[in-house]
C-alpha cells in the first residue's frame, strides 16, 4: 500500500519536508478553509497541489470532502447542496484527486472524553470513557431523554462523578468531546466565541425524528447523485465508518459494522462507492471482527485508516499501540496487501510522546507518535510482503 500521512495544510507545523524525510510517498489533506456545502474551486485544488508536488510529494487521497448537514438531515436545500459536492468532485476528478473520503456521521464526528490519557511509560494517548460521556450528555448538555441511553448504575456513578467535577473540569469535557476534536476538521462548533454546548444542542435538534432508515434513505439518495460524477472521473468515494460504531446522542448511526456497510455498498453498486477501511474506528465495536471485515470489503475498500483500540470494561476503549488491541493490524495488513496492494493507507491517530507534548497538534495527529506508528507499520508492510514473495501466503 502507499504510505500515506494526513496533513493538515501550509499553516501544519509538521512539513512536507519533515514528511518526505520519514518516507511518506503521498498527502492525505483537504481545503480545509472551505466550508462544508460550499464548491472546492479548480484554483484552490491546483494551488494545493502544486504546493505539495513542489516539496516533491503527491496529492494522493481528499479527507474529508465534508457534507453539509442538510444533506444527511435531508433538508429541502440538499439538492442545491450535492449539485455543490458534485462540482467538487469533478473539479478534483479534472486534477487527478481520484480517492476521496468522507462520513456520514450526523451532527459528530469522532467522539473521545480523554486526550491525554497517561500510559505507565510516560506518553499519553486518547480515551472513551463511557461515565464521562454519560456525564457530559446528562448533567452538561442535558439532553432531553440522554438518562434512557444509561443504566441505573451508571447514572449513579455520573452523578458521583458530576458532583465532584470543578467547573474547569467541566469546561475540559465540552472543549475535548465538542470542541478540540471537531473543529480542526471542518466542523462548525470551532469558534470559541460562541456557547459550544447551546450550539451543539441546536445540531442536535436538527436530527429529530431522523430515524436509522431515514438516514440511510438520505445515503441513498446522496449515493445515487454523486457516484455517476465519480464513476466519469475515475474517482473511488470512500465512506468512512462512524467512531465509535455505536450510537452516541441518540443519533442514528449508520456506518457501524458488517450489515451497515454491506447495504451501503449495495445501495449503489458501483465500485466508485467505496469504504474507507479505519481499523480504529471498526475495533472500537464490540460486535466487529476486523480481519474479517477486510476479507469481506477488501474488493470494495480504496483507503485505509491504520490503528486499533483495547475495549474495557465497562464500555470504555483505549486508543491501543498499532502493534496490539483489537484492530489487528498484523492480520488486516495481510489482507489488504494481498488484494489491495495499491491502495493509500495511513496511520492513523499516534501517541504524544517526547517532544509532542509541547506542541499543540490536532488531537491524535501527534509527530514522533504517528512517526512510531508508521514505522511499526512499515515494519508489518515489509513482513507481509516478504511472505507474499516466498509463497508464505
Ligand atoms: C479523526 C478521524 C476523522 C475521520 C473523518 C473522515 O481523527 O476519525 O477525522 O478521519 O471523519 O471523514
Amino acid at each position: 500500500m502507499e504510505k500515506t500521512w494526513r496533513w493538515f495544510g501550509a499553516k501544519d507545523i509538521i512539513t512536507l519536508d519533515m514528511l518526505r524525510q520519514i518516507g511518506v510517498e503521498g498527502i492525505v489533506t483537504a481545503l480545509y478553509d472551505v466550508p462544508p456545502g460550499e464548491v472546492w474551486a479548480s484554483e484552490a485544488i491546483y494551488s494545493l497541489k502544486d504546493h505539495i508536488e513542489q516539496a516533491g510529494l503527491h496529492w494522493s487521497v481528499v479527507e474529508s470532502l465534508p457534507l453539509a448537514e442538510e444533506i444527511k438531515y435531508g433538508a429541502p436545500e440538499r439538492d442545491r447542496l450535492i449539485e455543490n459536492y458534485k462540482a467538487s468532485l469533478s473539479n478534483l476528478g479534472k486534477a487527478g484527486i481520484k480517492t476521496i473520503c468522507y462520513n456520514f456521521m450526523p451532527a459528530i464526528d469522532w467522539v473521545r472524553t480523554d486526550l491525554h490519557r497517561k500510559l505507565p511509560d510516560g506518553t499519553y494517548t486518547l480515551y472513551f470513557d463511557k461515565i464521562r460521556f454519560a456525564c457530559f450528555d446528562c448533567m452538561i448538555l442535558q439532553r432531553e431523554g440522554a438518562e434512557k441511553d444509561y443504566t441505573t448504575e451508571e447514572l449513579e456513578k455520573v452523578r458521583l462523578l458530576y458532583n465532584r467535577m470543578t467547573e474547569d473540569e467541566k469546561a475540559v469535557l465540552i472543549d475535548t468531546i465538542i470542541v478540540k476534536t471537531q473543529g480542526f476538521i471542518h466542523r462548525s462548533i470551532s469558534d470559541g466565541k460562541t456557547d459550544p454546548v447551546q450550539a451543539f444542542k441546536k445540531l442536535l435538534q436538527l436530527y429529530k425524528g431522523v430515524s436509522k432508515i431515514q438516514l440511510r434513505v438520505n445515503l441513498k439518495y446522496f449515493l445515487e447523485r454523486v457516484i455517476p460524477v465519480a464513476e466519469e472521473y475515475g474517482i473511488t468515494l470512500c465512506i468512512h465508518p462512524d467512531d465509535p460504531p455505536f450510537p452516541v446522542f441518540g443519533l442514528p448511526r449508520i456506518v457501524t459494522g458488517e450489515e451497515d456497510i454491506e447495504w451501503i455498498l449495495d445501495a449503489v453498486d458501483s465500485p466508485a462507492n467505496g469504504l474507507a477501511f479505519c481499523t480504529g474506528s471498526l475495533s472500537a465495536g464490540i460486535h466487529n471482527d476486523v480481519p474479517a471485515l477486510a476479507c469481506r470489503f477488501a474488493g470494495r475498500t480504496g483507503f485505509a485508516h491504520l490503528r486499533s483500540t483495547g475495549l474495557l470494561p465497562g464500555g470504555d476503549f483505549i486508543e491501543a499501540s498499532h502493534l496490539e488491541g483489537k484492530g489487528a493490524l498484523i492480520e488486516v495488513i495481510r489482507i489488504l496487501e494481498k488484494q489491495r496492494p495499491h491502495i493509500p493507507m495511513r496511520v492513523d491517530h499516534g501517541r504524544l510522546m517526547l517532544d509532542d507534548v509541547e506542541k499543540n497538534h490536532n488531537p491524535g495527529y501527534s509527530f514522533y507518535g504517528r512517526m512510531f506508528a508508521l514505522a511499526q507499520v512499515e515494519g508489518i508492510m515489509a513482513v507481509v510482503q516478504d511472505e507474499i514473495e516466498s509463497g508464505k501466503c
